[in-house]
């Protein structure tokens, strides 16, 4: 099935939406420079209207981000209040989010973006004295393993001293709160698979050693403070809001331009990596479920499938009717100075205690990805937002009730 959804022209845009959010209840955000509580805010509108809602909050870290988006748009289906930390850049960076926002007039409005970055601790201690959410997903982190090499010190300070950071600000806050930590599968590097809850770490990359990092201290502050901290273990998971330059996606975006004429070649690195590649929106629930628990603990989210680069390759050109032998090139520099060849996970510990399970399959999630990126190309110059391609989940009119 084949969903074209595009901004209609005239709607509103990401320009207003940056404009929106400097007239927005976010503390740093007012022209005034003055802290207005934007929880307050949210709360105000609706007692304003004799309709206030006792519905949970959340603050989201890396609500930009690929998790981040389908995350927001799941918890304001299920009613939540939404509290997002984005960073200021000189370019957009909202494209993920944007279908959700609503002016923080609107009554209906519960979502809400905040200014920050986890390198700021100090901001942080602000933000979530003043937001005093119910839930804290931590997903904010430079996520490309790659790039973590060339920048390993930047790296480690947002996606391993970051936890630290919003760790530290809970406690000071006295915030009672339940706290997600997105950590990875990368932690396990050069572990054999099937890996689960009691595989050894073995990073491979400074990516993989912050996110070591952020998982012990997660647990740590579950242990010393007694704060609902869990780690979720999440194997690598797409979809057509992932990141162009992470393999899936600069696969299934080439085989849209290929189709269409616009290019001829894609170059790639090493195809025979194994990766356990889920569906992101069914992630993001298992984050949920997580947080929904009776007891914190730490859980392996995958789909226990394991994929080589290249059978993602061969899905994808093939659901496109082309020869990926013709398109697809090789070039050293995408290889790792230190691989992780192989990563297939066994997440029978959620399925047993979080009910939760994938139903999304590498092969399925390559046509999805391919789908949505023709569609994307279509939109020509307007934005597109990909439709959750499973039951259930919250269709964009009804996130705002
Ligand atoms: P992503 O698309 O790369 O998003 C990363 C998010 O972090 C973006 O919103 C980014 O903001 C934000 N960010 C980066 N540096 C930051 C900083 N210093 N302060 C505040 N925010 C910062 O990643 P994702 O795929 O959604 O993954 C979400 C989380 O899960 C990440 O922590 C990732 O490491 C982890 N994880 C991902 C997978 C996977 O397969 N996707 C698997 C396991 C774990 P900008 O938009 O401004 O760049
Ligand atoms: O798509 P990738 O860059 O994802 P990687 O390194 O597995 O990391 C992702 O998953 C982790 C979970 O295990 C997350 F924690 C992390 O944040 C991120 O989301 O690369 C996948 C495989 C690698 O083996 C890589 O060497 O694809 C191989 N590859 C081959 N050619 C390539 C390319 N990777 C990229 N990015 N670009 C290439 O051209």
């Amino acid at each position: 099935m084949r969903v074209l959804r595009c901004r209609p022209r005239g709607a509103q845009s990401r320009t207003d939406l940056l404009a929106k959010l400097d007239r927005s209840c976010g503390p740093n955000l007012g022209r005034s420079g003055r802290a207005a509580a934007p929880r307050t805010c949210a709360v105000g509108l609706h007692q304003a209207r004799g309709e206030l809602k006792v519905a949970k909050s959340a603050f989201i870290t890396g609500i930009t981000g690929q998790d981040g988006s389908y995350l927001a748009e799941l918890l304001l289906g299920k009613g939540y209040t939404v509290h997002g930390l984005i960073r200021r850049s000189s370019t957009f960076n909202t494209s993920r989010i944007d279908h959700l926002y609503r002016d923080p007039h609107d009554p209906e409005a519960r979502l809400f973006l905040h200014y920050g970055d986890l390198s700021d601790g100090s901001r942080l201690v602000t933000l979530l004295n003043e937001i005093r959410p119910d839930e804290v997903y931590n997903l904010g982190a430079q996520s490309h393993v790659r790039v973590s090499f060339e920048e390993p010190t930047h790296t480690g300070d947002s996606t391993g001293i970051g936890t630290m950071r919003l760790l530290e600000a809970v406690r000071m806050t006295g915030l009672d709160c339940r706290f997600y930590q997105a950590s990875s599968s990368e932690m396990f590097g050069a572990s054999p698979p099937p890996q689960n809850e009691d595989t050894p770490f073995y990073p491979r990359s400074p990516y993989g050693a912050a996110k070591v990092y952020s998982y012990w201290v997660t647990k740590n502050y579950r242990e010393a403070y007694g704060l609902f901290a869990v780690n979720g273990i999440l194997f690598n998971h797409e979809s057509p809001r992932r990141g162009e330059t992470f393999v899936t996606r600069k696969i299934t975006r080439a085989v849209a331009r290929i189709a269409a004429g616009l290019e001829e070649h894609v170059y790639l690195g090493n195809l025979d990596a194994v990766r356990d590649w889920g569906y992101a929106p069914e992630y993001v629930e298992g984050m949920w479920r997580m947080l929904q628990a009776d007891t914190p603990d730490d859980y392996v989210v995958a789909t226990g499938t394991g994929a080589s680069v290249r059978d993602f390759v061969v899905a994808a050109f093939e659901h496109a009717g082309l020869d990926w032998e013709r398109h697809v090139r090789f070039d050293e520099r995408y290889l790792r100075p230190t691989e992780v060849d192989a990563l297939v996970g066994d997440a029978s510990k959620a399925k047993a205690l979080l009910g939760w399970q994938a139903t999304v399959l590498p092969g399925s999630l390559a046509q999805i990805m391919v789908e949505a990126d023709r569609a994307a190309l279509e939109c020509e110059g307007r934005v597109h937002i990909d439709t959750v391609q499973l039951p259930g989940w919250p269709t964009p009119g009804s996130v705002h009730g």
